[in-house]
């Protein structure tokens, strides 16, 4: 298969890509990565050799002899390199940059101060334990899904914009599976949550779940 996906089956980074290969309907080979067995394996030689950061994902397209990392430019890159399946992001200069500021509100500004390496890192480093981190890890998102559902309200409509779905969404679900991991009620964000829910009726990120992955524990 020409497209190769190293990922993980709880990283919402992996789970945006997924979603969007998935959108695209382009199948793929799915090589899992285990982010915690042994250390973590996005650590040894022959990940880094990849993919230098020692994150997942990486996606590799034979097609172009490419390796790629950062999940919002590989899904901008399947989006513009394979025409096919939904278009994930609109033609409209407007609203293609509101689409991508929706998408870097989580990938951006939330969805990294939670990572596994930062939670490491407070440990290790500053001493700070695990109900502590689990604190930290919440506190920051809420204070990005607070903006992003009075956002939401204003901008979307069934999906993140209007009604189709986009980049927007390939993040705001990854990360509102995440919410839930850190013990976030998302009824308290309506509009969220309604996204969510209408996201979750689609096979494409169905099949996409963390659950439905063949590294997910059975
Ligand atoms: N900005 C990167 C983030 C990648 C990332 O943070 N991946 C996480 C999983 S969601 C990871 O590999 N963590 C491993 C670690 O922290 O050691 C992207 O969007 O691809």
């Amino acid at each position: 298969m020409a497209l190769k996906l190293y990922g993980y089956w709880r990283s919402t980074a992996s789970y945006r890509v997924r979603i969007a290969l998935n959108l695209k309907q382009l199948e793929y080979e799915y090589v899992p990565v285990h982010l915690v067995k042994d250390g973590g394996e996005q650590h040894q030689v022959n990940y880094t050799r990849l993919n230098p950061s020692a994150l997942v994902p990486t996606l590799i397209d034979e097609n172009e002899d490419i390796v790629l990392n950062q999940s919002l430019s590989i899904i901008e890159y399947l989006d513009e390199r394979y025409p096919q399946g939904c278009m994930l992001l609109p033609e409209d200069p407007v609203e293609r940059a509101r689409v991508r500021a929706l998408a870097q509100d989580i990938a951006c500004d939330i969805q990294p101060l939670g990572n596994l390496r930062i939670m490491q890192a407070l440990e290790a480093e500053f001493g700070i334990a695990k109900p502590k981190q689990l604190e930290w890890a919440a506190l920051w998102i809420r204070t990005g899904f607070d903006a992003l559902e009075k956002r939401l309200v204003n901008q979307s409509g069934k999906y993140c914009f209007d009604f189709t779905v986009s980049l927007a969404d390939t993040c705001l679900v990854p990360q509102a599976y995440n919410a839930k991991r850190f013990g976030i009620d998302l009824s308290q964000y309506p509009q969220i949550n309604k996204i969510v829910n209408n996201c979750e009726q689609l096979p494409a990120f169905i099949a996409a779940r963390p659950e439905n992955q063949s590294d997910a524990p059975a």
